[in-house]
């Protein structure tokens, strides 16, 4: 329009335009700057987006793109600081700008979310596949152990014994010597004490205090209790220095039987050892009472079953004889009756006393007593 003025007011055209034409020019520079500026902005929103597209891509779990999504859209972003810049821009390309930028986020949201989507479905899948518990597989079933033979055949002999009416009573391993030998009429210099070799205890004076060689001290400790009648087992562990074969190792267990009572007689003690071995080996197997020597009873009396490992034939483990001991019994000793204080004219009672690990033995055929303690897992898994 001023180019076309030509009228010939130069000078005062000539002022008028001089001025104006600084102001043409300062617009156009800030025209030129603002389009330079949109430009360089246009530029970077471009940029921007392309990364940040990328960078949503790459994202690799939940976490990650949370992360991502802060960098990009975040008030530390470049797309804020982009948004920040727009205040400054001249109207039109502030709007044009403004547009643009509005574009660009809410592409960026809808690629993050997307993402999202996608990426939580992914850990959801694999989580359950990590915790997936599966009702049909079959996983290789815990080792159980169980209780040792000689524990299981001590508590079945107590169960024979219980249903019998007799009560079940302990005594201590560690014994004196008055309740293992003496009150057993067993004094110090009879023949009797070397049939037990006997493990002493460095305790008090010497060859007082010892590993009980036998159950036969419980018939004392229980009569010493004062509680008449008496119808008691006592089973426990027994220690001698027997050298170990088929039939013997040095620490073993044995089951006292104690009965004390008015009447009682050789043919009750004879009764219940047939009673108790028909009831623990079945019908099959005999009994029978040997003529024997203890000091506590009198008479006495071994017991012995028919040798299940020959069926009474003769093996390695009855010595050949058809008949494999159990334990030993008689009618209580009128001595010891006296040693408790018991008076043997009113009361009368039978003993007996049995190995444990020969019961288990017999009743499994165990043609070597040693197996029970030498903790072959492939033997003790049998019972
Ligand atoms: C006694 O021990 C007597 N106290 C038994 C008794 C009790 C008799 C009451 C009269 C009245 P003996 O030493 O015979 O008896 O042993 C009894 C049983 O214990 C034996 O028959 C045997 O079955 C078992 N026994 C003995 N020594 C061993 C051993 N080293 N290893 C495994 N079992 C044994």
């Amino acid at each position: 329009m001023m180019n076309g003025c030509g009228d010939g007011n130069d000078m005062e055209m000539g002022a008028v335009s001089g001025q104006s034409q600084d102001g043409l020019m300062s617009r156009e520079k800030s025209a030129l700057e603002g389009l330079v500026e949109k430009e360089r902005l246009l530029d970077e929103l471009f940029k921007l987006e392309e990364e940040a597209s990328r960078a949503i891509a790459r994202a690799s779990s939940s976490k990650a793109l949370a992360e991502t999504a802060t960098a990009v859209l975040g008030k530390r972003s470049t797309l804020s600081t982009i948004h920040r810049q727009v205040a400054s821009l001249q109207p039109e390309e502030r709007k044009e700008i403004g547009q643009r930028l509005n574009e660009v986020r809410q592409k960026l949201d809808e690629l993050i979310a997307e993402k999202r989507e996608s990426l939580s479905a992914h850990e959801r899948e694999e989580q359950l596949e990590a915790e997936r518990m599966d009702l049909t597989e079959i996983t290789p079933s815990f080792l159980r152990g169980h209780l040792h033979l000689v524990t299981l055949t001590q508590m079945e002999l107590e169960d024979v014994f219980v249903g019998m009416g007799y009560k079940v009573a302990e005594g201590p391993e560690i014994e004196t010597d008055w309740y293992n030998f003496e009150a057993l009429n067993i004094p110090p210099d009879h023949p009797a004490r070397g049939m037990w070799d006997t493990f002493y205890l460095e305790v008090g004076e010497p060859e007082s205090v010892l590993l009980r060689t036998h159950t036969s001290p419980v018939q004392i400790r229980l009569m010493l209790e004062g509680e008449l009648p008496i119808y008691a087992v006592a089973p426990g562990k027994c220690y001698r220095r027997d050298t170990a074969d088929a039939r013997h190792i040095p620490i073993f267990h044995q089951i006292e039987g104690l009965v004390v009572d008015r009447g009682i007689t050789f043919g009750d003690l004879a009764g219940t050892i047939e009673t108790f071995t028909t009831a623990y080996f079945g019908p099959r197997i005999h009994s029978r009472l040997r003529p024997s020597y203890f000091p506590f009873t009198e008479p006495s009396a071994e017991f012995e079953i028919t040798c299940t490992i020959c069926t009474g034939k003769g093996c390695r483990t009855c010595s050949d004889t058809g008949w494999v001991e159990l334990g030993g019994c008689g009618m209580v000793d009128p001595a010891v009756f006296s040693a408790v204080g018991i008076d043997s004219e009113e009361w009368s009672g039978f003993a007996f006393g049995f190995g444990i690990e020969r019961c288990a033995q017999m009743r499994h055929q165990i043609a070597d007593l040693r197996a029970l303690i030498e903790n072959d897992i492939r033997f003790l898994e049998q019972f």
